[in-house]
């Protein structure tokens, strides 16, 4: 294959919801684009973009494939996402890559969880939509429905540039409003037929007004003259589209490949190119796509490949790539040799002497064998690394057999190095390996990976719950740790009044002390953030002299210690005041490990009489479901103690509903309003498998009359 120009790419990915049609998509772009000259089909097992068993077997993707078609003097990288958004995470590493996106509809259903969904990703991450309303040959297609569904949730930047004739198993070709021409379903072009003249002129109109928002001299033009040339139109429509303002659609009948020529046509003449993209370094510096910069490529996307290994697949942000290339990753510092690079459709690879800047390709073997990942000439910052958003999905993981836990680690960090979407970390707190990623399914995958790839078998289950411990009132302590028996001697006394922390309210110091109204005498006082979220303010009001100001810091550390392993459970405590204010000490015997102790046992007493309480974690979650699905949805959130939110946000205009839930309720004390930021750990506590019964969880303490309360992120 032949190295193409920067300026003659164009690098899209294909989104949209599950079974609207991406895979076949891409297959017939492939079959135009003359990679393959037989169509496969996901139900003949046999499609270049699902070549993964696990992915044939379920007849759906997991993987964003990256493929390629030549076309019209360009090469279009097409890289074919899966349309759940447990497998988003390949999306969006695409989007790091892409100039623009095509937003895959089912001709037959409209607007689609997955649809708005994945738009909103595309609008989030800035990436140009057009949106290709494929199965018009289906027998349940409905043109109506999707565009008014279209018109509800994209409004005015919906562009209508095609509508189809007869749609349905008799689909007779497309009007397209660009060319004003009529496309077949041989993909002839024609004249349009007098009957849709009309229809075909009013939208010809709207695309005209919109292309003419493209620039002010086109908007000039127009008001002048009325009319725009189709290569006006062109040029208007593609600064509407890359700034976002416009969004072109298009039809196809993927499946009997008809229309797919024409979008390719248009990906050509208006998506945009590579070319003069600007990518932010990790620095804050820049790399420009040109073809003369300095070399610099960067890998979306690593995966295991049957007979290669592992396989990386990049882009070349920067420069020229040219076999034999030795670059560095700028971040390890360690060098790699890329001997032989690749251009990738699917499984098929054909080898190439060099790739150009804004080019995708892979390589093999690399010694880095990670996502996310720079390569690039020394003295080349590495690419900003990708935004992939948090975790929805935990569970607990661990070995079936335990002489293979060490094996189940190195495994389960091998596929979250090749997956940034994965993560795995061992909560000290639950003691649990935790395993996090977008879904249920996603999880199930990895599992399924650790199974057939790795040859282990690991078990998945519902992690422990982070639970925390705080207090509600007042109480004192004195603790005096004595050991003079034998060897060297230990003293050290404690008196220490404690109560509850509230974010914005200055500490007091008038307390009731052993029935007596006493006024502290505040020295100093320090707070801190807690690992664990949450707040220690740790205060000395020695008078006298009776502790040493050199055993403080002994004194914390016990309290510390006794925080981290809180005195009702074991879990960890947190928004506490703790006043130190008098003590002992022995001109011999006391020592910093004597006042560790005197201070963890006087914080543990006194906690014990502070009107100790559980705290439970609570999380928010925003849903998407179909209008269908809200009474299922709200009943399952009700047997997992859901609550609906306090703040709905305005009611979408389309026919979904998104519900608000678990948004903070307000609680009516202050106190019971805990934040907490360690939001990942927290999260860990509450992912349950959703086919799995609620659990009936006997919560700690609930059997010494202490009634868990509730804490919010
Ligand atoms: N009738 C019809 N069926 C289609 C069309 N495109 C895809 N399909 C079918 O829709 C199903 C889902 O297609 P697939 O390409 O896997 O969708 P993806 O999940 O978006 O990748 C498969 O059974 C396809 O054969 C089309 O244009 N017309
Ligand atoms: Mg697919």
């Amino acid at each position: 294959m032949k190295t193409y120009q920067t300026k003659n790419i164009r690098n899209v990915v294909l989104i949209g919801g599950s079974r609207s049609g991406k895979t076949t998509l891409s297959e017939a772009m492939l079959f135009e684009g003359k990679v393959i000259d037989r169509r496969g089909s996901v139900e003949d097992k046999n499609t270049v973009s699902d070549n993964t068993e696990f992915e044939q077997t379920n007849q759906k993707s997991i993987n964003a494939t990256p493929l390629y078609a030549e076309f019209g003097g360009c090469k279009i990288n097409v890289i074919d996402a899966p349309g759940s958004d447990d497998f988003s995470g390949g999306a969006l590493s695409a989007f790091k890559v892409v100039e623009s996106a095509v937003m895959v509809m089912n001709g037959t259903a409209g607007v689609e969880v997955g649809t708005t969904i994945f738009a909103r990703y595309a609008d989030k991450y800035g990436i140009p939509m057009i949106i290709a309303v494929n199965q018009m040959d289906h027998e349940k297609a409905n043109w109506d429905l999707v565009r008014t569904a279209i018109g509800e949730e994209f409004g005015k930047k919906a562009v209508i540039c095609q509508f189809p004739v007869n749609p349905g198993p008799g689909l007779e070709g497309f009007v397209d409003v660009i060319t004003m021409k009529f496309y077949n379903a041989k993909n002839e072009e024609l004249e349009i037929p007098a009957a849709y003249a009309d229809e075909a002129e009013e939208l010809r109109a709207e695309l005209m007004e919109k292309a003419a928002e493209g620039s002010d001299e086109l908007m000039e033009k127009f008001f002048d003259t009325m009319e725009l040339s189709t290569d006006e139109i062109r040029e208007g429509l593609r600064s509407a589209l890359q700034a976002g303002e416009a969004i072109p659609v298009f039809c196809t009948a993927a499946k009997s490949n008809i229309g797919v020529r024409r979008l390719m046509e248009f990906i050509v003449n208006v998506a945009p190119s590579p070319e003069g993209k600007v990518e932010k370094t990790v620095e804050g510096g820049e790399l420009k796509c040109d073809p003369a910069g300095p070399t610099a490529i960067f890998i979306f996307k690593t995966a295991v490949e049957q007979h290669l290994g592992d396989v990386s697949y990049f882009k070349v942000v920067s420069g020229t790539l040219n076999e034999g290339a030795d670059l560095v990753n700028p971040e390890s510092g360690n060098g790699e040799r890329l001997s032989a690079i690749y251009s990738v459709a699917g499984a098929k690879k054909e080898k190439v002497a060099s790739i150009a800047a804004g080019d995708i390709g892979c390589v093999m073997k690399l010694k880095a064998g990670k996502t996310d990942v720079t390569l690039a000439q020394s003295g080349v910052d590495a690419v900003a690394h990708m935004v992939l958003p948090d975790a929805k999905y935990r569970c607990a993981v661990k070995a079936v057999d335990k002489n293979d836990e060490a094996k189940v680690g190195d495994a389960l960090n091998k596929i979250a190095a090749q997956d940034p979407t994965i993560g795995v970390e061992y909560s000290k707190e639950l003691r649990q390996t935790i395993l996090s990623g977008m879904g249920e399914q996603h999880i199930n995958y990895v599992k399924w990976r650790v199974n057939n790839e790795f040859k282990l078998n690991v078990e998945l289950f519902a992690p422990k719950v982070p639970y925390r411990e705080t207090i509600t009132k007042v109480a004192t302590a004195t603790y005096r740790h004595k050991k003079q028996s034998g060897g060297a001697g230990q003293f050290g006394e404690v008196s220490m009044l404690i109560c509850p922390y509230i974010e914005g309210e200055p500490a007091g110091n008038k307390f009731k002390i052993d029935g007596k109204e006493t006024e502290l005498k505040i020295k100093n006082q320090q707070v801190f953030d807690l690992e664990w979220g949450g707040k220690l303010e740790y205060i000395n009001c020695v008078v006298g002299g009776a502790i040493d100001e050199g055993f403080m810091p002994a004194i914390l550390k016990g309290i510390n210690d006794k925080m981290a392993e809180g005195p009702l459970t074991g879990s960890y405590a947190r928004d506490i005041r703790v006043y130190v204010y008098d003590g002992k000490m022995h001109p011999v015997d006391s020592k910093e490990i004597a006042f560790i102790i005197a201070g963890r046992n006087a914080f543990k007493e006194a906690f014990r009489n502070a009107g100790p309480k559980i705290l439970e974690p609570i999380y928010n979650v925003d849903i998407i479901t179909p209008n269908d699905y809200v009474g299922p949805c709200m009943s399952d959130l009700n047997t997992r103690r859901g609550m609906k939110g306090l703040h709905r946000p305005p009611r979408p205009r389309s026919a979904r509903r998104a519900l608000p839930l678990l948004d903070y309720p307000q609680l009516p004390h202050r106190r019971r309003r805990y934040l907490h930021d360690d939001l990942r750990r927290v999260r860990s506590g509450s992912c349950r498998r959703p086919d799995e019964a609620p659990r009936r969880v006997r919560r700690p303490g609930a059997g010494r009359g202490l009634v868990p309360r509730l804490f919010l992120e």
